[in-house]
């Protein structure tokens, strides 16, 4: 494999020198800073600029990498860069312009967080707070890497839903429509029931569609737990009655449009009255950044106390979960990765949210 060093006084004039050579698909292994010595390309520079590149694998070459070089790849895959990502990097404000000149390995650490669909201005921010701001070159990038994702995972809060030891706990989930709720509790009730030998009962407030309450019930009987539909104050008090003995009850709720506060509000009116009902937000990665937000803001009247982030497996941009976390900080309780019932679910935690992102 040919790997070559390219260095210059300045990153841009480095990134040029193999975009000459290489040409626009070339793949950018790593970026140094050094101070100037032997191997400056000129003795009056302080300090000079290192690329590591290689050509473009094409489709001859490809052939011709053997399986030492596939696992040397198979390290490096997770910094690759292409020449033509770098240059659209390099062009970036002024600020991240003088932090990439300070520290050349912040080029790879934000091209990662950008690829993850961490906002720009966030990704700015985690670049800073890691430190890549400041004067130190000699940093190996690998430890700016770490540095920038213990921030990111510093505004990741998670919470356990189902971990009060004493007292029944009613969980309700809310959301706009088809975000996946009456999946996610189908999955909830399946693992709470079958695999912790929870005692659980289910309840649609779907008032709208009997097709959503059949959805449920369906579920219900596969499990063998009761599940009930309420439409009124009284039924849902009826409902919740009849399963005071079950450790825990999920409510299913009819999706809302997140602009349709009139509806939002008659569900907290239904739900808001039944003090120990704790709502969860259902939200799912695919939504455009600022739905999310809004729909954040318009469910916020049911107070809600945890975010669910559903279908993750449908987007690589995934960092449009700490972009919502950074708007509205919350902790989050699940995220579900699939359409299988019991299976695509995994309880929030930092490490899992952060191996998701990157
Ligand atoms: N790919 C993927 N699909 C999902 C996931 N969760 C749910 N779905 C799918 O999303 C669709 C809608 O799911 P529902 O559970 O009916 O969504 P809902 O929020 O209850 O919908 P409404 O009740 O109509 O508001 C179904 O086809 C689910 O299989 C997920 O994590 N990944
Ligand atoms: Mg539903």
């Amino acid at each position: 494999m040919q790997i070559r060093k390219y260095k210059a006084s300045t990153i841009h004039d480095a990134v040029n020198l193999v975009k000459q050579e290489l040409g626009p698909e070339a793949l950018i292994l790593s970026t140094h800073k050094m101070r100037a010595g032997k191997g400056a390309p000129s003795y009056k520079a302080q300090e000079f600029f290192e690329i590591t590149a290689m050509p473009p694998p094409s489709s001859t070459g490809r052939a011709l990498i053997d399986e030492r070089d596939h696992d040397f790849l198979g390290s490096l895959k997770s910094e690759l860069m292409s020449i033509k990502e770098m240059i659209f990097l390099l062009s970036r404000s002024g600020r991240l312009k003088e932090g990439f000149r300070l520290n050349p390995g912040a080029i790879e650490v934000y091209g990662r967080l950008i690829r993850s669909g961490i906002a720009e201005p966030y990704a700015e921010l985690f670049l800073e707070k890691g430190g890549a701001f400041k004067e130190n070159g000699e940093l190996p990038s690998k430890d700016l890497h770490e540095r920038v994702f213990k921030e990111v995972m510093k505004v990741i809060e998670v919470t356990d839903l189902f971990s009060h030891d004493s007292g029944q706990v009613i969980s309700a989930m809310i959301g706009p429509t088809g975000v996946g709720k009456t999946t996610t509790i189908a999955k909830l009730a399946a693992n709470l029931s079958l695999k912790q030998k929870k005692s659980v009962g289910l309840i649609s407030i779907d008032n709208y569609r009997i097709a959503a309450v059949d959805q449920l019930k369906t579920y219900a009987a596969i499990l063998g737990i009761p599940c009930f539909a309420a439409l009124s104050g009284a039924e849902l008090e009826f409902a919740l009655r009849r399963m005071k003995e079950k450790d825990i009850i999920l409510m299913d709720t009819a999706g809302h449009g997140h602009y349709d506060v009139e509806r939002i509000e008659g569900l907290r009116e239904l739900i808001g009255s039944y003090l120990p009902v704790r709502t969860h937000l259902v939200l799912s990665a695919v939504t455009n950044e600022l739905e999310m937000e809004r729909a954040a803001k318009n469910f916020g009247r049911l107070e809600f106390s945890s975010y669910i982030f559903t279908k993750t497996d449908e987007t690589q941009a995934r960092g449009v979960i700490v972009n919502q976390l950074l708007k509205l900080r919350t902790p989050v309780s699940f995220i579900t990765t699939g359409q299988r019932v019991p299976e695509d679910i995994f309880k929030a935690s930092k490490m899992g949210i952060l191996r998701l992102l990157f």
